[in-house]
């Protein structure tokens, strides 16, 4: 029997279908046994529940074979490094292996921790499967594409690029391993919210973004018919009434967009995605309209800045002007766009950072529904021509512990510490987005009392309208005191000062 593990990522009331550990389970061949230990489940001592699970089966017909973990860079690293500690030195025999994205990002740490024996890069099904020969020892492990592991004596192998096929190739997701109807929370979108996602990797290669570090420049997309066929049964058997597409850029093209729509429709679902202002500038007014009425609610667009000189410096491949387009079009057809904007360009930072709130106020203008994402730069290895040749990022750690510190917890949440963002310029875009925030309640905004947003409504009124948005400590004041205190206090439970609540 296999354990495949989801370290704690999130708070247990936003937990979502588990779907690495998922997509790994189910590519194994239909003889081997394997469960799903999900930290992100209420109240769920996974280390307990693993030893548990390894006890009951010693001995057996299929003791476990390994403890499989799916480790994601920022607070499931923290989670996963004292979990697999422990494991490990409870059950030194049993073979650990990490997968996920920190591990692609960053393998020498992973490969110098004792306590993890095999780490798996990219892509994991037919890998992971591959191991599974090895542990047998059937298998020479350096003829295992996507393997990396301590030789004997410390070195590090880094096994060949493993060459990623699209979702069509893969099984379904195995949602009798889950128990689904625990894993649809209420969101924005619906009252029982589902994820999935019908693609993989982007095209594209900004050069801030860890996704084309880890799957290259390449997307597949499986069949929209594929798509909706899975979601159906979650419709029918489980009264999904929403879903979040995880896909990092989920609409090819027109063609694509319209077959998702006519794919979509009949099943009444109300759905959000990612993908790309260029994109949508190209879609038609019939393309919009199709979307609307197949449930398109919500789209995210990385909008990244208000110059397209730094747009050009990222190689986003957009341009504002597509932006404003973009919030403009949405608006017209009722759907709420999300944009997110990358903070912090090393060249001109204040000057960056001025102009780009100045075009955040243009672009909520043009649509007052548009929502704001901010996140500042976080350079990521940037990805030569094999995994084998990742830049390792000089000065990034090289032990795992570190990692652990908060300051690189910050840095993969990206709020890193740079030399050319300090505290000061941090601080407006935090006050800046307060402002607005204030003005105009997000619709995510599920902390904040009723009566908190009405006042700040009021309050950040003039400083809106006058673009005043320093140190506005009153915002701040009512904010904390018009706070809903979450029943679970645990999201990102690591990062809170000690004695938080
Ligand atoms: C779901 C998700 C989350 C969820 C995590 C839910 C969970 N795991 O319980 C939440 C919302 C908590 C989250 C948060 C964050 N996320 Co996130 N997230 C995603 C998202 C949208 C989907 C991942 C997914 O499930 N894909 C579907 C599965 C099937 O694919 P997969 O995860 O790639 O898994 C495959 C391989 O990686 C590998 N693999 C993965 N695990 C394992 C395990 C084993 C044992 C093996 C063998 C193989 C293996 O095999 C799998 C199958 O092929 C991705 C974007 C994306 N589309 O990839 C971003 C993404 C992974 N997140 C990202 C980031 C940055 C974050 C945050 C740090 C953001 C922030 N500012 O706070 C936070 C912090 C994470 C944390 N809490 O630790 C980045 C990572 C890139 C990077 N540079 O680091 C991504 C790529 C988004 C992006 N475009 O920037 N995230
Ligand atoms: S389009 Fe999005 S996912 Fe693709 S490389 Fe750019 S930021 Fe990354």
């Amino acid at each position: 029997m296999i354990i495949l593990v989801n370290p704690r990522a999130t708070r247990p009331s936003n937990r979502r279908f588990p779907l690495s550990v998922m997509a790994i389970g189910a590519a194994l061949p239909p003889s081997q046994r394997w469960e799903i230990v999900d930290g992100n489940m209420p109240g769920l001592d996974v280390a307990a529940r693993i030893s548990a699970l390894i006890e009951a089966n010693k001995g057996g017909p299929d003791p476990i074979r390994a403890v499989a973990l799916s480790v994601m860079p920022g607070p499931q690293l923290v989670s996963a490094v004292p979990l697999t500690k422990t494991i490990k030195a409870s059950h030194p025999d049993i073979p650990i292996v990490w997968g996920g994205n920190f591990g692609g990002l960053y393998p020498k740490p992973v490969l110098n921790a004792p306590y993890i024996d095999w780490l798996v890069r990219g892509q994991g099904e037919h890998t992971f499967t591959e191991l599974l020969e090895v542990l047998d020892g059937q298998r020479d492990p350096a003829t295992v594409a996507g393997l990396s592991f301590r030789k004997q004596g410390g070195s590090h192998h880094m096994g060949e690029e493993r060459h990623w096929v699209g979702p069509g190739e893969l099984p379904a997701p195995p949602y009798h391993k889950i128990p689904v109807g625990e894993y649809l929370p209420a969101t924005i979108l619906g009252r029982r919210s589902g994820v999935y996602q019908a693609s993989i990797g982007c095209p594209f290669a900004c050069n801030f973004c860890g996704v084309i570090s880890v799957f290259g420049r390449r997307e597949q997309v499986q069949d929209p018919g594929r798509t909706a066929e899975h979601l159906r049964f979650l419709v029918r058997e489980h009264g999904m009434d929403s879903v979040h597409f995880y896909d990092n850029n989920f609409f090819l093209n027109e063609a694509h967009a319209r077959a998702v729509a006519d794919a979509m429709a009949p099943l009444g679902l109300s759905w959000w995605c990612e993908t790309r202002v260029d994109t949508l500038t190209r879609f038609s007014h019939d393309t919009w309209r199709r979307l609307k009425r197949a449930g398109f609610t919500m789209v995210f667009c990385g909008a990244e800045s208000g110059s397209n000189d730094v747009l050009r410096k990222m190689r986003k491949g957009i341009t504002v002007e597509q932006t404003m387009e973009v919030a403009a079009r949405t608006r017209e057809h009722g759907i709420i766009p999300e944009f997110s904007f990358v903070f912090g360009d090393p060249d001109e930072p204040d000057r960056e950072v001025e102009n780009t709130l100045a075009f955040i106020r243009k672009l909520k203008a043009r649509n007052p529904a548009m929502e704001l994402i901010t996140y500042f730069y976080t350079p990521t290895p940037q990805r030569k021509d094999t995994y084998g040749q990742v830049d390792p990022l000089s000065g990034t750690p090289e032990h795992l512990e570190e990692w652990l510190h908060p300051d690189w917890v910050r840095w993969m949440i990206h709020d890193p510490d740079l030399p050319w963002l300090d505290q000061r310029l941090k601080r407006r875009v935090q006050d800046f987005v307060l402002v607005l925030n204030s003005r105009f309640p997000s619709v995510h905004d599920r902390a904040t009392r009723k009566w908190g947003k009405i006042a700040g409504r009021v309050l950040s009124q003039t400083r809106w309208h006058r673009g005043d948005y320093g140190d506005p400590h009153l915002l701040r004041t009512l904010r904390q005191w018009a706070r809903i205190t979450p029943d679970d206090a645990q999201l990102y439970g690591h990062l809170r000062p000690s004695g938080a609540a």
